[in-house]
């Protein structure tokens, strides 16, 4: 294709993105937005795949049948979310097994929010308060994100994603009419988990490298920290009405912004999280590749299998 035809394919694209058209699979794309399709869908499915492991670890534990029906199907939300977006990424022209490949190897990031230990069952509702709080209002701009697939898929995700955050929001609700001990458990939860959810959303602007042009393509319709500020001014009012305390000294609503100011945020822990270096990444990744691993006979079974059926097929037909 020569440059003019690429330049007359560029501008026509550009067009389309002004009258808010969705770009679908089979349509001509650039190959950044392609490539920047496939970083932020697939690591948003990593997320959603290693973000099984932290609660996971409390299905055994949950304090009652009910409780435990829930998780159980919140966790399997999340698994369902990330089989999703693999899917949708893989309409950019790249394999499932390149995109394992990928998160295996360390080449592909998940959220830094899924390296931190979840120690208590508070954590558990601090989890679906706030991560799921956070993924809320990152995921509801993705719904009118420009990719068709994308956008789609955050339409279900969004609606699960709502469940899940008043099921977090119950928890400490519940805890926190309870005993002194469930009481200072809550609070506890908060105080571990305030500061990295509000990490989650992402680097600030000034220093986040995608941002400027994920706008421009309206892959993202809100900036990391519109995010972060739409999250404090949502979640401080949820905190106060159940007698929560955020750990934020320099927290105060101003009047003038109409929103809170906030703390400074402690990006050095950010980015050694990112970097590999946070208190699960190790645990996280080593779970995550063993269970691959030990999946290894089911795969080469159901291939086998597979083959055998279409085997048949053929010999049906000769
Ligand atoms: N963790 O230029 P930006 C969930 C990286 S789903 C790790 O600002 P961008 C559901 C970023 O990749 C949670 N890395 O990047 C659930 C880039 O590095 P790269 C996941 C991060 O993409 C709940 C570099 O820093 N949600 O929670 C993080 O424009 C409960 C520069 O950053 C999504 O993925 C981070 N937190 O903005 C499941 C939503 N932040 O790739 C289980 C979709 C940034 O160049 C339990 N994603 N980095 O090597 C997004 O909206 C965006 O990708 C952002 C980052 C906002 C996360």
């Amino acid at each position: 294709m020569s440059e003019a035809q690429i330049k007359n394919l560029e501008k026509e694209f550009d067009a389309r993105i002004a009258r808010d058209e969705k770009i679908e699979p089979k349509d001509w794309m650039p190959e950044k937005y392609r490539k920047t399709h496939i970083r932020q869908m697939s690591q948003h499915a990593h997320s959603e795949i290693i973000g099984m492991l932290p609660e996971g670890n409390w299905i055994s534990r949950a304090p009652s049948l009910r409780r435990k029906v829930a998780l159980l199907a919140k966790v399997q939300d999340e698994g369902g979310h990330g089989l999703y977006l693999y899917s949708a990424t893989e309409t950019l022209g790249i394999t499932r097994d390149e995109l394992f490949e990928q998160l295996h190897s360390g080449k592909a990031k998940y959220s830094s929010i899924f390296n931190y230990p979840t120690l208590t069952w508070a954590d558990i509702g601090a989890i679906g308060w706030l991560v799921d709080g956070a993924a809320i209002i990152n995921q509801v701009p993705l719904c009118s994100t420009s990719f068709g697939p994308y956008a789609r898929a955050m339409v279900r995700v969004c609606k699960e994603e709502s469940f899940h955050q008043r099921q977090g929001y119950e928890i400490m609700v519940k805890l926190m009419k309870g005993t002194p001990e469930q009481k200072a458990m809550a609070q506890d939860a908060l105080n571990r988990w305030w500061w990295p959810s509000l990490m989650m959303l992402g680097p600030t602007d000034s220093e986040s490298v995608h941002t400027a042009q994920s706008m421009k393509w309206k892959l993202k319709r809100k900036t990391n920290d519109e995010l972060r500020q739409q999250f404090i001014d949502q979640t401080v009012p949820q905190a106060e009405l159940i007698g929560l305390n955020i750990p934020d000294e320099e927290l105060k609503w101003n009047k003038e912004k109409k929103s809170y100011d906030f703390g400074t945020i402690d990006w050095d822990e950010f980015w050694q999280v990112v970097k590999g270096h946070g208190p699960c990444n190790k645990e996280r990744m080593t779970a995550r590749v063993s269970a691959w691993e030990n999946g290894q006979w089911v795969r080469d079974a159901a291939m086998a299998h597979a083959e055998k059926q279409e085997h048949k097929k053929l010999n049906k037909v000769g």
